[in-house]
């Protein structure tokens, strides 16, 4: 009688383990909890319908991705490669491309020859670079950039009464760089990260983040403090988040080596 009852007790139990097993298993440690995200920032909320785009190469792209992410009129920044022949270039792999920003900017809060200024003052053009993927480029996409980028590069040239190496190229193709090195000073900082995380998951969304272009250019000591001050609620931070923003800020702690 009672090895009868035994032998379905134990294939029972073996089978509810099993069953546990699987389930458990399946639905993965991680995915008990949804997280819950937290709401885009404000600034990213009503982008303007007419934005224009600039796309320059002016040496290592983490500082110039920073430096026009914190420009007002900046909408979004994006690092890449463009200007070579090889497909599919990547960091590892650049092959004859060099490292090139691409700006999407409102037109009716900045101007082309602005930007160009910008660019200007952001590098030494009159340095020519050994390295293919550090040389000055002006990539334009249209004659009326052709033409403000080679009459502001003559109005450089007679102002620092230098040669300037910079070369002036139509655009051809822009692949995206990996997604470590868009934003990169904003994405060492594990606090700020944290928030940017919870608000954009997805990684295409943080790089096309208004919030996140400035929030990386101010953590690299870049931009101007009254467009902070006013903008800084909107940028979707926590209190304690904004706090750490203005102290890296105003504390000179900001920077980035490239
Ligand atoms: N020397 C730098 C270059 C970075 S870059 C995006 C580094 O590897 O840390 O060209």
């Amino acid at each position: 009688m009672f090895k009868k009852l035994v032998t379905p007790m134990l294939i029972g139990a073996i089978t509810l383990i099993g069953a546990f097993l699987v389930l458990h298993y399946n639905r993965g440690p991680m995915n008990t909890v949804e997280p819950l995200s937290a709401p885009i920032p404000l600034i990213d909320s009503s982008i303007p319908a007419e934005l224009e785009t600039a796309t320059f190469a002016l040496g290592c792209f983490w500082a110039p991705d920073a430096r026009f992410g914190s420009t007002l009129g900046v909408v979004r920044t994006l690092v890449g490669y463009s200007g070579g022949t090889q497909a599919n270039p990547t960091y590892r792999s650049i092959g004859d491309h060099t490292e090139t920003v691409q700006i999407d900017y409102d037109p009716s809060k900045i101007s082309y020859g602005e930007l160009l200024n910008i660019f200007w003052e952001s590098h030494n053009p009159s340095h020519e670079s050994w390295y293919q993927q550090y040389k000055s480029i002006i990539f334009y996409e249209s004659e009326d950039q052709r033409t403000l980028a080679h009459e502001s590069k003559s109005m450089r040239e007679s102002e620092l009464n230098r040669m300037i190496y910079t070369e002036i190229r139509p655009l051809d193709r822009f692949y995206v760089a990996e997604g470590y090195h868009q934003k990169y000073r904003l994405q060492q900082d594990r606090e700020l990260m944290k928030e940017f995380e919870s608000m954009y998951p997805d990684m295409g969304d943080f790089i096309d983040s208004t919030a996140a272009a400035r929030v990386n250019g101010y953590l690299s000591g870049y931009g101007d403090p009254e467009m902070l001050q006013e903008e800084l609620s909107q940028y979707g931070l926590t209190e304690s988040g904004a706090e750490h923003l203005l102290d890296t800020f105003n504390e000179r702690k900001g920077s980035i080596y490239c």
